[in-house]
């Protein structure tokens, strides 16, 4: 065997046999503690994975491997989130069956997953498109049902007229569809969803408890949006009747009824500064009032009110969007001053948050701000800042302001007032504190063939009906055109077989067409994984008992919202049903960061115009090689097909080898960072690897496998020989605590420090020939070779077994740490006079804070600078500082 890293040689044959011992098969001993590491469920494209991919799955991979040397029984499945979207163009593309394709695309992951060393147990794997799968899913789904917790309403699809079909939101490009090519319309049809709504108090509480990165969290309570205000009534003065377009009765009776409407406000304390307020256009007061208000409004209004139905509310709520809306030609009566104030309609007021209305104070908010601007509405300040002599220019928002130009309740502080005023309104009965919640229900439905059959069908009347266990799973159908049917339907609905069923009635029923989106399907996969291969139950009680929560989750930053907050509500579902131990699905939260490549971009040419934010034109790696220097603009943007810069870990294997890979990904940079993929980065783990092999040819001369049975006691160790024991257990710990902390730089940086350490030793002693030195020596490197197992497995094993050992050293029990051992002799003492540095001295370590006192006010040094001065005070540090304070 070659005294350096050769992969072509060996990590092969390790694999192999790997998988001749079913070396990661789940291992369930009751009597182990668990560990459940997990990766976000992975969609299976053609493309296969880039060495970009491998980033995330590696340091999962080291952590599962060590929590299993450490002796847990540890569950590190892997499977694919099969439906959606994209397998479904790809079908339509290749006119193949997506079922197979995906089972093609998954293969290839598979493979390339295990190429470079993965310890998956792939026993346990599955596609959420498995009849076997989805048969769950449904029945969950009708769980939901049962408990109210599914419904279906009216709600707006995305319609491209052209190819007469339903968008989904990643179909469509600046309005248009990607496509067609058509201006994308909004449609209304019955679709379903479910009521995430109901759990939005506890989806927020309960995210106090996860260790997971603050962002998210922050990102998952601004996305479930808390906040509490008082919701009030306006009563609306109705219009005199000559001026309106209807008959006097009507409009009498009208002002007889004293319509009124309600608003939500945070900010009730404002109430004196509201000079207007907005009704959100489709607001039925909107159309209760039109036949009382003068024409001309009326027109204006309904002509606002259709060109509002086209837009969706993230462009209505765009701050970049210039406020529009219309005077409705009618007032309402600020309860707080009794004025009549103008009702206006406008497009900034969104009909699914709050009561669609407004209360708008212009002083004190941005977008009532800019409308007032704009149609010259008055602007009254209420509040001012504390301890501001003027009102500051307007508009700003603080709480930390007191009241003015607010009757009785100047003087009063922000707060106070919110209370006061709420108080009154109670008393009055025309208004209430309120908390309200941004989240909307999920809207589930899809009009798609390659998805999750919606358990459901409708009888002759109508009426719903869920499909009953014993009759699940409700198959999707091979079809042979996976096109969407033209009239907004999903194609099943155009397979009279699928569509007609009979029911649990045995009357004739229609099968429900929608398909539930793939967010249902990676809602509980972390489930089914405890017990994959159940065909009576979802999972067993026993096996989600055992082996949830999720104890590291592992994924990109980009599901921070949907996928992560969809698979927290299912599972506080499921707790609540009895069905799982525990309410959070993932105790810790891990985001790594992107790999970036290098990616060739042409100088545009003339007349050729540039998308914005663009600087050149994207173009292939042979292109760029054909193309003058100076034409060329290169660029770090995340490794992707659609980029051409892709890495595959076929490529890199075979170029680099698989642990030289591993080890680069880990070392390159903190797990969280994006970093820069680079070949001569990579070259640092490869000379480590061949140290490595030198060394262990090397020490086939010397190494005791049995070093135990020979141990000195410390005190017995020469200096050298301790300073390499010492390393030895430092290593171990820092190892260890690094791969807790997912910081993988550093537990490979500090395999690389301790091999320095051993070279050291090794240049100083020569080979290693007293028993003191080959114990201490083999300690070492037996040591290195067990720590270096999860992030470099081939290379482990194979060192092993030249040493002439048996078995595999992921089998091997994870090193102990002595933290005796590990204490340094001697430590350096930084000694301040008046906190400034003026001497250094050593030690022996664990010296009391007395005897460093002593030690430091008799440098010479130090007294240099104390000399005549009174000492004040001595502050020690033990271990590395003193200061000294004279007076
Ligand atoms: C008066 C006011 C004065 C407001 C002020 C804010 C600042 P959050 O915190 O997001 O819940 N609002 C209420 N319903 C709305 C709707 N359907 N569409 C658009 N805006 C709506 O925001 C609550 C505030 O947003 C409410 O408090 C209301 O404006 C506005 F200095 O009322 B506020």
């Amino acid at each position: 065997m070659p005294d350096r890293y050769e992969p072509a040689q060996f990590e092969e044959k390790w694999r192999r046999r790997w998988a001749d011992a079913d070396l990661f098969r789940t291992r369930e001993d009751r009597d182990r503690p668990k560990w459940y590491s997990l990766e976000f469920f992975p969609y299976p494209s053609g493309h296969g994975l880039s060495v970009g991919h491998c980033r995330n799955y590696v340091p999962c991979d080291v952590l599962a491997r060590t929590r299993f040397m450490q002796g847990y029984n540890v569950l590190h499945p892997m499977g694919f989130d099969a439906f959606g979207l994209p397998a479904e163009n790809a079908a339509i593309q290749t006119k193949r069956n997506p079922a197979e394709l995906v089972h093609e695309y998954g293969e290839t992951y598979r493979r390339q997953l295990t190429l470079i060393g993965i310890g998956y147990d792939w026993s346990r794997s599955f596609y959420s498109s498995d009849p076997s799968y989805y048969r769950w899913t449904q029945w969950i789904f009708k769980l939901l049902y049962q408990r109210g917790l599914a419904y279906r309403r009216l709600a707006a699809v995305n319609w491209d007229p052209v190819d007469k079909t339903v968008l989904a939101d990643e179909e469509i490009i600046g309005g248009r569809a990607e496509r067609s090519g058509a201006l994308v319309e909004k449609r209304y049809i019955p679709q379903w969803f479910f009521k995430i709504t109901e759990y939005a108090q506890r989806l927020l509480d309960d995210l106090d408890e996860l260790d997971w990165p603050e962002g998210i969290k922050q990102m998952q309570r601004n996305w479930i949006g808390r906040s509490e205000g008082v919701e009030f009534e306006m009563v609306v003065d109705v219009p005199v009747a000559d001026s309106a377009e209807a008959g006097d009765f009507e409009v009498k009776n009208l002002r007889d009824k004293r319509p009124s409407f309600r608003v939500f406000t945070t900010r009730i304390d404002t109430i004196f500064g509201m000079t207007f307020c907005v009704l959100a256009p489709e607001h039925p007061m909107v159309g209760t009032l039109l036949p009382a208000v003068a024409p001309e409004h009326a027109d204006a209004v309904r002509a606002y009110r259709e060109a509002a139905r086209e837009l969706s509310d993230i462009d209505r709520q765009a701050t970049t969007r210039e406020k529009t809306g219309v005077f409705l030609g009618a007032y309402a009566i600020n309860p707080a001053t009794g004025k009549r104030v103008p009702i206006y309609v406008a497009d900034y007021v969104l009909m699914g948050y709050g009561t669609g209305a407004i209360m708008a104070v212009p002083a004190h908010d941005d977008r009532d701000f800019e409308f007032a601007a704009k149609y010259g509405i008055d602007v009254v300040p209420v509040i001012k800042p504390v301890g501001a002599a003027d009102v500051p220019e307007l508009p700003f928002a603080t709480k930390d302001g007191v009241m003015i130009n607010s009757g009785e309740y100047d003087g009063m502080t922000v707060q106070e007032g919110q209370k006061s005023l709420a108080v009154w309104m109670e008393g009055l009965g025309i208004g209430q504190r309120k908390v309200n919640f941004k989240l909307r229900d999920w809207l589930i439905s899809r009009q798609r063939y390659w998805g999750c059959p919606i358990p459901i069908t409708y009888d002759a009347e109508g009426d719903m009906h869920a499909v009953p266990d014993d009759a699940l799973p409700v198959y999707l159908p091979d079809i042979e055109n996976y096109e969407p049917a033209g009239d907004g339907s999903s194609p099943l609905s155009t397979i009279p077989d699928f569509v007609n069923c009979t029911g649990a009635d045995g009357r004739l029923h229609r099968r429900e067409t929608d398909t539930m989106g793939g967010f249902a399907c990676s809602s509980w996969y972390f489930m089914r994984f405890c017990d994959p291969h159940n065909e009576r139950e979802a999972y067993s009680k026993e096996a989600v008992d055992y082996w949830m929560a999720v104890d590291c989750y592992v994924g990109g930053a980009e599901h921070a919202v949907m996928h992560l907050l969809y698979a927290r509500f299912w599972t506080k579902v499921l707790f609540d049903a009895g069905l799982s131990p525990v309410q959070e699905p993932f105790k810790r939260l891990v985001n790594q960061g992107m790999v970036l490549a290098e990616t060739p971009y042409r100088k545009p040419r003339e007349g050729e115009r540039l998308h914005v934010g663009e600087e050149g034109i994207l173009v292939t790696f042979e292109e760029a090689a054909s193309l003058p220097k100076d034409q060329l603009i290169w660029k770090w943007d995340k490794m992707s097909k659609s980029k051409g810069n892709v890495v595959t870990p076929e490529e890199a294997v075979d170029k680099f080898g698989a642990d030289a890979l591993r080890l680069y990904l880990l070392f390159v940079a903190p797990f969280e960072q994006d970093v820069q993929w680079s070949e001569t980065g990579i070259q640092g783990p490869i000379r480590f690897l061949h140290r490595l092999f030198k060394l262990v040819d090397d020490a086939k001369a010397w190494f005791e496998p049995n070093w135990r049975g020979h141990l000195v006691s410390l005190s017995d160790l020469s200096e050298g020989s301790r300073v390499l024991r010492r390393s030895t257990h430092l290593t171990i710990a820092d190892t260890t605590d690094s791969i807790m902390r997912f910081a993988c730089n550093t537990y490979v940086s500090s395999l690389m420090k301790h091999l320095n350490t051993f070279g050291d030793f090794l240049k100083e002693t020569g080979t290693p020939d007293t028993l003191e030195q080959v114990v201490v020596s083999s300690e070492a490197l037996e040591v290195l070779l067990t720590l270096l197992s999860p992030a470099a497995p081939h290379t482990s094993d194979e060192l092993w077994e030249q040493l002439g050992q048996d078995g595999f050293v992921y089998l091997r029990d994870w090193p102990i740490f002595d933290p005796d051992l590990a204490k340094a002799d001697r430590v350096t003492i930084a000694v301040q006079v008046n906190g400034k540095l003026r001497d250094t001295f050593d030690v022996e370590a664990g010296a009391d804070a007395k005897t460093v006192e002593e030690l430091a006010l008799a440098r010479e040094k130090v007294m240099s600078f104390t000399d005549g001065k009174g000492i004040r005070k001595v502050i020690v540090v033990p271990g590395k500082l003193v200061n000294v304070v004279t007076s």
